[in-house]
């Protein structure tokens, strides 16, 4: 069995950066989250989130604090 984190990053000039992130476990998706960087400075600026990141069953600002660390970490690879 494999799991995967996807996370994919939308960069369309003059708009806000959002970045996804999906959690895939085989062919199932288990959990969706988008985080935005509105003033396009590589730091996350609001974090909506589908899901529980932490597997603790419920969705709380632990989940929305992992989902920032996570993105701000990605924000910060160029290429
Ligand atoms: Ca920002
Ligand atoms: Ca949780």
């Amino acid at each position: 069995m494999s799991k995967e984190i996807i996370l994919r990053k939308e960069d369309v000039p003059g708009q806000d950066v959002r970045v996804f992130l999906e959690l895939k476990d085989g062919e199932t998706s288990i959990t969706a989250a988008m985080a935005t960087d509105a003033d396009r400075d590589n730091v996350v600026d609001r974090v909506s989130i589908v899901g529980d990141l932490d597997g603790d069953n419920d969705l709380d600002e632990d989940d929305k604090a992992l989902l920032r660390d996570m993105v701000n970490l990605f924000l910060k690879i160029k290429w």
